[in-house]
């Protein structure tokens, strides 16, 4: 993890880009062949999730907003933090709820998002200084499911947030290292704040990923344009089709790149591969809990649930955590 340089572009490092070679060529080395999301989301990928989170059918994002709009203001007024620490940061409306409520108990100090994204990072950290005079606004660039340790928060009591549900994209390994750095980074007075996807009729989770406009198939195939562009390959993303389904036996949905006749792909530095007719590239897992996956999860990074707020469906829960004694 590094703290942003206020540079305009990703991958300007060749660290980067070898490190970004390496996964893909991991990824479709292994059988069934996969790709890791966090690989969505240049300007353009984020964009388009941007456009998915308002299309009808995708309700995470307005169920969690109405959980934050009607609880948030009681679990800050409780807890008085000064710092809001966000992984993945995305375009901010989610933030703001929570700065505003900081701001109305008078304790807001400092703001540090967390992204991959550089670009999306600096432009909502410069809205974020000119929308709150006086917040100190500290992006950090990194891919937090790495290794690293978590940014130390300055000023405490400090709220960790991880909303959105993209701990739902995680395997349950990487989850639990992830919240495991998260409980490292918590003092005794400061709560994490988990927003996940929950359980539910099936045909409401996969209309969620099928969208009538196609937005989420623009998003999954913008994949291969990104590994095209960074680092030269000759993907043609039309030739693949978008498919996202429900797994019972895992509870998540699996969203998938379905090659439409044998695909020869050519990665310079990283090798040539071959996706035959029909053979799929899985792009994202999201992952859908109950209570009781989120207890145990939680338990499992040496944290303990504190509240469980859902939207009145019950569809949607956002948690607030405390670090185990
Ligand atoms: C941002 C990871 C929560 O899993 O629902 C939306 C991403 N993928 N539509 C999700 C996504 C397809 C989203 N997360």
């Amino acid at each position: 993890m590094k703290i942003d340089r206020g540079t305009a572009e990703r991958m300007e490092d060749a660290d980067e880009r070898s490190a970004m070679a390496r996964e893909v060529r991991e990824g479709l080395e292994r059988a069934p062949k996969e790709l890791p999301p966090k690989f969505f989301y240049d300007h353009r990928g984020s964009e388009l999730f941007e456009r998915i989170t308002r299309l009808p059918e995708y309700y995470p994002t307005r169920a969690e907003r109405r959980i934050l709009v009607e609880q948030i203001p009681s679990v800050i007024a409780e807890l008085r933090p000064r710092t809001l620490v966000e992984l993945g940061a995305g375009s901010g409306e989610k933030t703001r709820l929570i700065l505003d409520a900081m701001r109305h108990t008078g304790t807001l100090e400092s703001y540090v998002p967390i992204d991959v994204s550089a670009e999306f990072l600096e432009q909502s950290a410069r809205r974020l200084r000119t929308d709150y005079p006086g917040l100190r606004v500290e992006p950090v660039v990194g891919d937090f499911l790495g290794d690293d340790p978590l940014p130390t928060p300055r000023y405490r009591p400090a709220i960790v947030a991880f909303l959105g549900s993209t701990i739902g994209n995680l395997s349950t390994e990487q989850s639990v290292r992830l919240l495991t750095h998260v409980r490292e980074s918590l003092a005794p007075f400061d709560r994490f704040l988990l927003g996940v996807d929950l359980r539910k009729d099936v045909r409401v989770l996969e209309r969620a990923y099928n969208d009538s406009a196609g937005v989420t198939a623009e998003f999954n195939r913008n994949m291969l344009r990104v590994i095209d562009r960074e680092l030269g390959a000759d993907f043609d993303p039309d030739a693949f089709e978008h498919r996202a389904f429900y797994d019972e036996q895992h509870q998540r949905i699996e969203m998938h790149l379905v090659a439409r006749g044998d695909q020869e792909v050519r990665i310079p530095g990283v090798g040539e591969f071959v996706i035959a007719d029909g053979e799929s590239i899985r792009t994202e897992i999201s992952r859908k809990y109950d209570r009781r996956s989120v207890e145990r999860l939680l338990d499992a990074a040496g944290m303990g649930m504190e509240r469980w707020m859902t939207d009145t469906k019950g569809w949607f829960a956002v948690v607030t955590a405390v670090r185990a004694p």
